[in-house]
């Protein structure tokens, strides 16, 4: 990271970030309807759950091996447009099997994008492959099994994503022994729509090095000196947590005070069309609105790279 203000992102799901305008043509590409959740070139949907349907609807105009390609290619061609550096993307085998696809094709396609992103602008990528706890406790450890198998090298993570009401931590532990055993990083999307628990919960079943969100940890100090003690680092993604009424406005967004507390917190734009964010807002509402200086902004992003799932080699240059 040798020059000033690089970016990285540590947490983005790949369909999340799928453009309006390309969600459109390829919905009138294939003659689906999805009028009801995306008009007027924005997603609609009211709340966490109604958010997790629209994504899942969107996910299911992307069918084919080049659809994932130019899905994965456009949105890193964007990154490397605000400078950024590495990217890790969330993506989920079973929405390439929902739509008849396969996990394999679907991997593939994502590959073939970031192999194009990266011989334009030399952006590094990698996946984290996510179960959805609305899928079920069984479809969370087949994509488990399916990343341990995969023996890709561009995935390098495992992530448990969706509907965190659903079941406890404890309830997907297998699913993260076999990712642990296969050598990916870990990490899981807690303390976002649920509580400071569902933050410990993580840590009790799981350990992971990284927890996506854990912001509602600040509802239990003691657990927010647990985080800093561990070492675990946050992907904290404010213009999401304000979208989603996590919180009500920045003003009471917890990125501050986590920070100041001795957690290593970074910065991500989680989904960005769907929040009306974009990774180059997310740094600038770092800036602006939470009043980071340009040095603390880059020791995030520096947090980020040492928190990356990625050899040592790669890791070392983005350094
Ligand atoms: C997600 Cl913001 C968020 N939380 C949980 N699961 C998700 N999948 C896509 N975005
Ligand atoms: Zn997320």
């Amino acid at each position: 990271m040798t020059s000033h203000l690089k970016k990285v992102e540590l947490h983005c799901h790949l369909e999340g970030a799928a453009p309006p305008a390309l969600t459109a043509a390829q919905a009138q590409k294939y003659g689906v309807d999805i009028s009801a959740e995306l008009r007027d070139g924005a997603y609609v949907w009211h709340d966490f759950a109604s958010f997790l349907e629209c994504y899942d609807k969107v996910s299911e105009v992307y069918r084919t091996e080049e659809d994932y390609a130019l899905l994965t290619e456009t949105y890193l061609d964007e990154l490397a447009g605000i400078d950024t550096i590495y990217s890790e993307l969330i993506v989920s085998p079973d929405h390439g099997k929902r739509i008849g696809l396969g996990a394999d094709a679907y991997i593939s396609g994502i590959c073939e994008g970031i192999r194009r992103a990266k011989e334009k602008s030399g952006i590094e990528a990698r996946l984290i492959v996510t179960g959805e706890r609305h899928f079920g406790p069984e479809s969370v450890i087949g994509a488990a099994e399916y990343a341990a198998k995969a023996a890709n090298p561009l995935i390098t993570g495992f992530n448990l994503a969706g509907e965190e009401r659903r079941g406890r931590v404890a309830d997907y532990a297998r699913a993260f022994d076999i990712a642990r055993d296969a050598g990916l990083g870990l990490t899981i999307h807690a303390g976002e729509v649920c509580g400071a628990f569902s933050v410990a919960d993580a840590l009790d079943a799981v350990r992971p090095s990284r927890i996506g969100h854990g912001v509602r940890a600040i509802e239990d100090l003691d657990l927010v000196t647990r985080l800093a003690d561990l070492g675990t680092v946050l992907e904290i993604c404010p213009g999401s947590n304000i979208a989603l009424g996590v919180f009500p406005d920045f003003a009471s967004h917890p990125l501050r005070r986590l920070k100041e507390a001795g957690v290593r917190v970074t910065i991500s734009s989680d989904d960005p069309p769907f929040f009306h964010t974009s990774l180059k807002r997310e740094y600038e509402l770092a800036a602006g609105t939470f009043g980071f200086s340009d040095a603390e902004i880059d020791a995030m992003t520096r947090t980020a790279i040492e928190a990356a799932f990625v050899d040592d080699e790669t890791q070392k240059a983005l350094l």
